[in-house]
């Protein structure tokens, strides 16, 4: 069976500058040795095959009577490159920066890719070659990058053992535990794909790591889990992974049950201030770094959602974080401690932050603390979160969500990257105005950004060809947050679909308008969250509409709609710096996108335009699907202009998409009618069953 390559393709570079290529990059003198530069050598094989339409030559020396050549390598191992960059430039870049530049070298036209590090030499070459397959020049080089953000990590919800994947939607997962310490080939294709955007990490296992409603850690749980990874047996299957994942630069974490020392050693108990137990963490700490030398550390999700965690014991989450952080710490490893929790209160929003900013400054240097990017769960469009800005004392990482929960799983086209700008960008005027949240992730070495996964074993790797382009997006984010949507659009279209100025232009036309799209007819654009159905089964549904089961969330009642999270509700507003929360606090300066989210206003409110609440909520929801039938209009218009197999895959999907859009339109707006009985100023509701598309869900 065959994997699509997704932006790795390598399609034959036009004409014109296939010669300059062909003159640059043919010949190819690369440094061996390390695991990285034997990657580094196969990519540049297989890339040069396809953008130059003729096998290179790879050479350990620099090749002589030849026009040009391609040399990758440090400045320590190649005169050829000491001679041609500054080595003092070089030596100052950080893990991962490299350094590309044009030149003449004893009369040749070269390229030389340089680094640090041997991640350095990956990087460069990724970034060398996706400026070719975007067809740009390369005879002027002159290019220096560093990572803005030290750690850029996958969190794979991927069950161990049962190839399921927890909110994945592009089929079972691609780790085969049964079969791994043996390796299959898409480990490597999937080391190239993140290695081809920059990311250095991945936490192999959901962070939910025992089987669901079996209880608490005590009443032993039968099968395998993601908790027995941290086994012997565990442990050698993840020193295979990591093998091929070195080559790439990206270092594997994995996620572990609190209450691992009872589950895997039969302890009485998990308390972090147990000295048995800390001494187990650290034996622990030891096994795993005897087998996997550059392991990157653990991902826990405790006192949440029925896992365990320090509240078992009474113990806070530094006390529990640190005890982990103090076994991983003299083997350079980190705790990646996520601040998803339920506490005690009525409004949800609240909780991260009561939960955790008193804790600022209590956890160890090599714990980072992993908050989601709303204060909710994922929203099609929630606020930021608060916690940034407001824990100076703490490695903060913002954990942005890669698969499309909530914004229509493997069906819907649902471009991510926009609203993962608007996280980033957002001023948190924690020191004034001017300080964007993205200024807190690339802070330290511990701080940075992480993506829950997306891939399956779906030839397309993530369910819909254009939900590969959020998987690229987040790499190249979480290397660097200033890049704007349009470039990273851009460069993503080229890249996977080639250089038609039509296509390009649709498909970054498609990709832009999807969110607010999804937005509006899946909640009015009003900032309403949690309108999806849950339903009964494990793996609640979240992609059907079903806004009467969340009264809690939304608040619809026959006067109003919204949450009244100001000074006077909740108080969550509060927990913003000034300005933002007073402009929150007050309904008419409050943006429009977030009002209900932050307000429960009458529904016949009047918005700046005059509008009422519920005419927008109407509005939008009827002009969301509009948009999306739009959008399957123009994906047909692509017809024959991309190859059959990707056009029939996407067609198909925005066909449902639109069916699906349509029932959420109509369950919303049936559902703000019931509340508010106030009729669409255009007629459209309450629905009829002439003008009703879909029927509703029975259950
Ligand atoms: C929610 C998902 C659930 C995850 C949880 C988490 O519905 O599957 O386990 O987040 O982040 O969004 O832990």
């Amino acid at each position: 069976e065959s994997y699509d390559d997704c932006w790795l393709r390598y399609e034959p570079a036009d004409g014109e500058r296939r010669e300059s290529y062909r003159t640059r990059c043919e010949n190819v003198y690369a440094s061996v040795g390390s695991p990285e530069l034997g990657a580094v050598r196969d990519e540049l094989r297989r890339a040069m095959t396809g953008l130059l339409e003729r096998e290179p030559h790879l050479w350990q020396h620099p090749p002589r009577s030849v026009e040009g050549f391609l040399a990758v390598g440090t400045p320590d191992e190649m005169e050829m490159i000491a001679d041609s960059v500054s080595t003092d430039r070089v030596a100052a870049l950080g893990d991962g920066g490299f350094r590309i530049r044009s030149v003449e070298w004893e009369g040749a036209e070269c390229v030389v890719v340089t680094a640090s590090t041997d991640r350095g030499l990956v990087y460069g070459t990724f970034h060398l070659l996706r400026r070719m397959a975007n067809g740009h020049p390369i005879d002027d080089l002159d290019v220096t990058e560093e990572p803005a953000n030290h750690e850029r990590v996958i969190d794979h919800w991927d069950d161990p053992f049962r190839r399921s994947v927890e909110r994945g939607y592009a089929g079972p997962s691609i780790f085969d535990w049964e079969r791994l310490p043996d390796l299959r080939e898409r480990y490597v294709d999937y080391a190239r794909l993140l290695a081809s955007v920059g990311i250095n990490g991945v936490v192999l296992n959901n962070v939910n790591t025992k089987i669901p409603g079996r209880g608490s850690a005590n009443e032993f749980v039968s099968g395998k889990a993601g908790w027995q990874l941290l086994t012997q047996d565990g442990l050698e299957k993840v020193a295979a992974l990591a093998s091929v994942f070195r080559r790439y630069g990206v270092r594997p974490y994995l996620s572990v049950n609190y209450a691992a020392p009872m589950l895997i050693d039969d302890y009485d108990t998990a308390d972090p201030l147990d000295p048995d137990v800390e001494e187990w963490w650290a034996r622990k700490a030891e096994e795993v770094y005897d087998a996997i030398p550059d392991f990157g550390g653990f991902l826990v999700k405790a006192d949440s959602e029925g896992q365990n965690g320090p509240y078992d014991y009474d113990r806070t989450h530094a006390e529990g974080a640190n005890v982990l952080a103090r076994a991983l710490e003299p083997h350079g490893g980190r705790v990646w401690w996520r601040a998803f929790v339920y506490a005690d209160h009525d409004d949800r929003a609240v909780q991260a932050y009561e939960t955790f900013e008193p804790l600022d400054g209590e956890f160890l240097d090599n714990v980072t603390l992993q908050v989601k990017n709303g204060p909710i769960d994922f929203q099609p469009r929630e606020p930021v979160s608060t916690l940034f800005g407001a824990m100076d004392g703490t490695d903060l990482a913002c954990e942005l969500q890669i698969t499309q929960e909530y914004t229509g799983q493997g069906v819907h086209t649902c471009y991510l990257v926009p609203q993962w700008k608007e996280v980033l960008d957002f001023d948190t005027h924690a020191s004034g105005e001017g300080s964007p949240a993205k200024d807190v992730f690339s802070g330290s070495e511990g701080a940075g950004i992480a993506g829950v996964g997306v891939v399956g074993e779906d030839p397309t790797w993530t369910g819909n060809y254009l939900s590969q382009a959020n998987l690229y997006g987040f790499g190249r984010l979480a290397w660097d947050p200033d890049l704007d949507t349009e470039t990273v659009t851009d460069e993503w279209v080229r890249q996977t679909f080639g250089g038609d100025p039509a296509v390009i232009d649709t498909v970054s036309g498609i990709l832009h308008d999807s969110l607010p799209a999804t937005v509006d007819y899946e909640t009015g654009g009003l900032g309403l969250i949690h309108m999806m159905y849950n339903g009964e089964a494990r793996l609640e549904n979240h992609y059907d509409p079903s806004p009467a089961e969340w009264p809690g969330y939304h608040g619809a009642t026959e006067d109003g709609i919204g949450i009244d999270r100001t000074s006077g509700g909740s108080g969550y507003v509060g927990q913003y710096h000034e300005p933002v929360a007073e402009t929150y606090d007050d309904p008419e300066t409050c943006p429009e996108e977030l009002l209900l989210f932050f307000h429960h206003l009458p529904w016949e409110y009047e918005l700046a335009d005059g509008t009422t609440v519920v005419q927008r909520l109407y509005d939008n929801c009827f002009s969301g699907v509009e948009v999306v039938r739009d959008l399957r209009e123009r994906w047909q218009a692509l017809a024959g202009r991309i190859d059959d197999r990707r056009y029939r895959h996407v067609a198909e999907r925005l066909e449902e998409q639109v069916v699906q859009a349509e029932r959420w339109r109509d369950t919303l707006v049936a559902f703000f009618y019931e509340h508010s009985e106030i009729p669409d100023e255009h007629g459209r509701v309450p629905l009829t069953e002439s003008n009703r598309a879909v029927p509703p869900r029975e259950d």
